[in-house]
Order: C-alpha cells, then sequence, then structure tokens
C-alpha cells in the first residue's frame, strides 16, 4: 500500500438500531472485512453498539490478519442507542456521554484508530440555548482531547447538516470550534457539505490541514457515482491540501451491500490519482 496517497475504506455497522442508515456492511465484522478486502478497500470503518462490542470480537487481529487498517471507529450509537449527548441539558447525561466517549476512545486508540464524534455533540433543545450547547460541547471536545493526548489518540469532529445539528453544519464552523486542540481534526462528509457550503472545494481549501477524515457519498448519500457531485474537483482539493487520510464511504446499502462497495471503489480508482 501506498502510505503517501488517498487510501480507500468502508463503513461497516453493528447496530441494529441504526438499520436502514448509511453504512455499506451489516452482520458480520469478519465476512464484511473479507469482502472489502477482495474488492479492494484499504480499510474499514467500524460503528460500534458501545465501548463493549471490542471485547466480543478481535477487530484488531481480524484487521491484521486479512490485511486491512481500521480507518475509524463512530460513536453515534451513543445517541442513537442510548440517547447520550455532550449538549444534554442534564449533567448526568453529559457525564455519562463523557464516559461512553472516553472509552470508546481508548478502544478506538488500541486499534490505532481514531475516534470519531458526531451525532453525540448533540444540539439546542429545551433548557439548553444555541450557546449553551456550543459550550458544553466545546468543554467535552476540550477534555476528550487532553485524554487523546495522554493516550496517542485521536479525534475526529464531524460538522453535520442543519437537520441533524445546529452545533456545526460547516468545515468553517467546525474548524473555528476545533481551534486550539492539538489531537482534534475534522470529519469532512461529502453528503451533509453538499447541503451546507456554498461551495465544497473552497471550503476544503480553506479547512486545509484541519481536515482529518472525509465520508465519501454522493449528494443522494449514495456510492459516489450515484448522484451527481463533481468528484474530481474535491479530490483535487484535497490533493491540494495535501490530504492523505481515507476516503470512507458512509452511504447506504444500495441497491445492496456488495453493489454499494463495488461502485465506490470503481469511483475511488476513477478519481483519486496519486496526489
Ligand atoms: C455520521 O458520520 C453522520 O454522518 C451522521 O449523519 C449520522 O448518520
Ligand atoms: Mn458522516
Amino acid at each position: 500500500m501506498n502510505e503517501t496517497a488517498i487510501k480507500s475504506s468502508i463503513t461497516f455497522s453493528a447496530v441494529p438500531e441504526a438499520q436502514g442508515g448509511p453504512f455499506v456492511y451489516w452482520g458480520s465484522l469478519e465476512e464484511s472485512m473479507r469482502s472489502a478486502k477482495v474488492i479492494g478497500f484499504d480499510a474499514i470503518e467500524i460503528f460500534p453498539p458501545s465501548p463493549d462490542y471490542f471485547q466480543t470480537v478481535d477487530a484488531r487481529t481480524l484487521a491484521r490478519q486479512i490485511g486491512l487498517e481500521i480507518a475509524a471507529v463512530g460513536t453515534g450509537a451513543g445517541w442513537l442507542k442510548h440517547k447520550l449527548s455532550l449538549a444534554d441539558a442534564d449533567p448526568q447525561v453529559r457525564t455519562r456521554a463523557m464516559e461512553f466517549l472516553t472509552s470508546m476512545l481508548v478502544v478506538a486508540t488500541q486499534l490505532g484508530a481514531p475516534m470519531i464524534i458526531g451525532s453525540m455533540q448533540g444540539r439546542s433543545g429545551p433548557g439548553v440555548s444555541k450557546n449553551q450547547a456550543k459550550e458544553f460541547l466545546r468543554e467535552g471536545l476540550e477534555r476528550l482531547d487532553a485524554q487523546a493526548k495522554a493516550i496517542g489518540g485521536q479525534i475526529l469532529y464531524e460538522p453535520l447538516n442543519r437537520y441533524e445539528t445546529d452545533q456545526c453544519n460547516t468545515l468553517a464552523q467546525g474548524t473555528e470550534l476545533i481551534g486550539g486542540l492539538s489531537c482534534t481534526k475534522l470529519l469532512a462528509d461529502w453528503f451533509h457539505m453538499n447541503i451546507e457550503e456554498a461551495d465544497m472545494v473552497e471550503s476544503i481549501l480553506k479547512a486545509g490541514t484541519a481536515i482529518g477524515h472525509v465520508h465519501f457519498a454522493d449528494t443522494n448519500r449514495l456510492a459516489v457515482g450515484s448522484g451527481h457531485l463533481s468528484v474530481q474537483p474535491l479530490i483535487d482539493a484535497l490533493g491540494q491540501i495535501g490530504y492523505r487520510g481515507f476516503l470512507s464511504a458512509e452511504v447506504f446499502p444500495l441497491p445492496d451491500s456488495q453493489s454499494a462497495a463495488e461502485r465506490t471503489i470503481r469511483s475511488f480508482k476513477q478519481s483519486v490519482r496519486s496526489v
């Protein structure tokens, strides 16, 4: 594998409550990894129900034996399954959200992967103003960033579209939020960016080295190549900023997992030149 190139990754979910969500593989992690490897992916991104999941499956050994990297570990189940968010009005819920994320950071770091904070960033709501929600989020990120620093971990903060959060919707807002943190980078999800960014290329160029991971999805959240996204300018922009991370397909398994994976790798190979 060329360590200096942009690498391909595909998502796997072990969270039944996320059924219908934008994850390509479901079910057995081992079978999913084997399929991803045969199709030609460099890595897999894992969406576990909780940190304990990694006591039930030896993801590290499987990844090593099969020859895949683990691109990232998602934490959306903290919200989806356990209704935990960093911006909850209830301090006890915020504390449990921090405990969930701290444990996930430890296991992700053991797997050599960054931990994603997307849905768990929360949003404003009854008893929490927009400003207060942002303050709670920044406070949580600062503490997690310090923990990441202490254990050699990495955090990816993901701006989401307006229907999922009112914290940060754009890369520019995300860049401001994570300012001064040393182990936290941005996750640029092309599905969300297509909704929120005035100009996706400009946003990538402005965010620059703050970008640590990409969710590789077309406008309709299908495999890249299935919608109307102009892919090449985005890849070229990533080349210009010297991006060397993953393009990880967080898309619906449509028409089925295998087809979505194959379509993704075709688009990846067509658009990613040696940048
Ligand atoms: C998570 O990566 C994400 O993009 C959210 O939309 C939750 O699905
Ligand atoms: Mn995403």
